[in-house]
C-alpha cells in the first residue's frame, strides 16, 4: 500500500470552532499531515487565542470570526475561503454547546440553541461547502458527534438530541452526496478531558476526585478519560484518501465505553 494515502498534501481544511480542544488538536493534526488550516470562532477574543496558539505551533493557520449558526455568514465565509485560499476539501464541523440542566427545568428557548449549534449549524456549513466539493469531484465532511449520539444521561436531553440528529445527518449527507465522491462521516469522542468536560473533573471541596470524574473512568475499559490527541490519528483517517470508501460512518473513539455494559457492582 502507498502510505502517501493518508497524506493531506495540498488539502484545504476547514475545522470550525477550533481556537482550542478537539478542533485544535485535529487541526494541528492535519497541519502535520500536509493540509493548509482555516478555522473560525464565535468571536474575535477567541479567534485570536486561536492564531496565537497555531503560531507557537508554528502553524500558519488562518482564522476568522464567523458563527456557524448564521447561515450568510457562513456562506459568506466559505466564498472569502474560496477567493482568498482555495476550494475546502475537507470539512470538520467542530463547533459546538453543551447546557447540563435537568429536561423539565430547560426552557424551549435553551433547548433549541444547543439544536441551532451542535445540529442546524452543521446543515448550514456542510451545505455551504457540497457544491464547490461536487464541481471539484471529491470532498470529506467530519461531523464531530459524541457519546450522545447513541447514549442518554440526565441533564443533557438537548445536547444528545443533537448529536443523535447529528450521526443521522451524516448517514444523509453519505447518501446524498456519496455518488459525487463525497464522503461524510462522524467521530464520536468519549469523555475527553477539555474545557467543556472541565466541570464534570473538578475536584471536591475535600480533595476527592468528582463522582463523574470516577463514574467515567469506572465506565471506561481504558480506565482514562481520553485526551484531545487520541483523536488525531482517527481525523487524519477520516479526511485522507485512505478512507475513500467509508462513508456514512461513525468512528467512535471511546476508549471502549459503548462496547462495556460496566462494573459489577
Ligand atoms: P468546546 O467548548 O465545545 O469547543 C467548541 C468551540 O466552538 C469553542 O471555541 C466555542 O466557543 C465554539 N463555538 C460555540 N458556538 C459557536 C458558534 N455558534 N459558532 C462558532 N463557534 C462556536 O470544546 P470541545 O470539548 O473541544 O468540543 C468540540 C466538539 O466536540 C463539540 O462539538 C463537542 O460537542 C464535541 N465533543 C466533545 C467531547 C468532550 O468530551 N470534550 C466529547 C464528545 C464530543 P465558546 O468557547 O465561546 O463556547
Ligand atoms: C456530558 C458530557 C458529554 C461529553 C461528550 C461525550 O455532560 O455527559 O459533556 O456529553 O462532552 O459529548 O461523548
Amino acid at each position: 500500500m502507498d502510505m502517501k494515502a493518508f497524506s493531506l498534501e495540498g488539502k484545504i481544511a476547514w475545522i470550525t470552532g477550533a481556537s482550542y480542544g478537539i478542533g485544535f488538536a485535529i487541526a494541528e493534526a492535519f497541519h502535520a499531515a500536509g493540509a493548509t488550516i482555516v478555522f473560525n470562532d464565535i468571536n474575535q477574543e477567541l479567534v485570536d487565542r486561536g492564531l496565537n496558539s497555531y503560531a507557537e505551533k508554528g502553524i500558519p493557520a488562518r482564522g476568522y470570526v464567523c458563527d456557524v449558526t448564521d447561515e450568510d455568514a457562513v456562506k459568506a465565509l466559505v466564498k472569502t475561503i474560496e477567493r482568498e485560499i482555495g476550494v475546502i476539501d475537507i470539512l470538520v464541523n467542530n463547533a459546538g454547546i453543551i447546557r447540563r440542566i435537568p429536561m423539565t427545568e430547560m426552557s424551549a428557548a435553551e433547548f433549541r440553541k444547543v439544536i441551532d449549534v451542535d445540529l442546524n449549524a452543521p446543515f448550514i456549513c456542510a451545505k455551504a461547502v457540497i457544491p464547490a466539493m461536487i464541481e471539484k469531484g471529491h470532498g470529506k465532511i467530519i461531523n464531530i458527534c459524541s457519546m450522545m449520539s447513541e447514549l442518554g444521561r440526565e441533564t443533557v436531553s438537548a445536547y444528545a438530541a443533537a448529536k443523535g440528529g447529528l450521526k443521522m445527518l451524516t448517514r444523509n449527507i453519505c447518501s446524498e452526496y456519496g455518488g459525487h465522491n463525497i464522503q461524510c462521516n462522524g467521530i464520536g469522542p468519549g469523555y475527553i478531558a477539555t474545557p467543556q468536560t472541565a466541570p464534570l473533573r473538578e475536584r471536591q471541596p475535600d480533595g476527592s476526585r468528582h463522582p463523574f470524574d470516577q463514574f467515567i473512568v469506572a465506565k471506561t475499559p481504558a480506565a482514562r478519560w481520553g485526551t484531545t490527541d487520541d483523536l488525531q490519528g482517527p481525523a487524519v483517517f477520516l479526511a485522507s484518501d485512505a478512507s475513500n470508501f467509508v462513508n456514512g460512518h461513525i468512528l467512535y473513539v471511546d476508549g471502549g465505553i459503548l462496547a462495556y455494559i460496566g462494573k459489577q457492582p
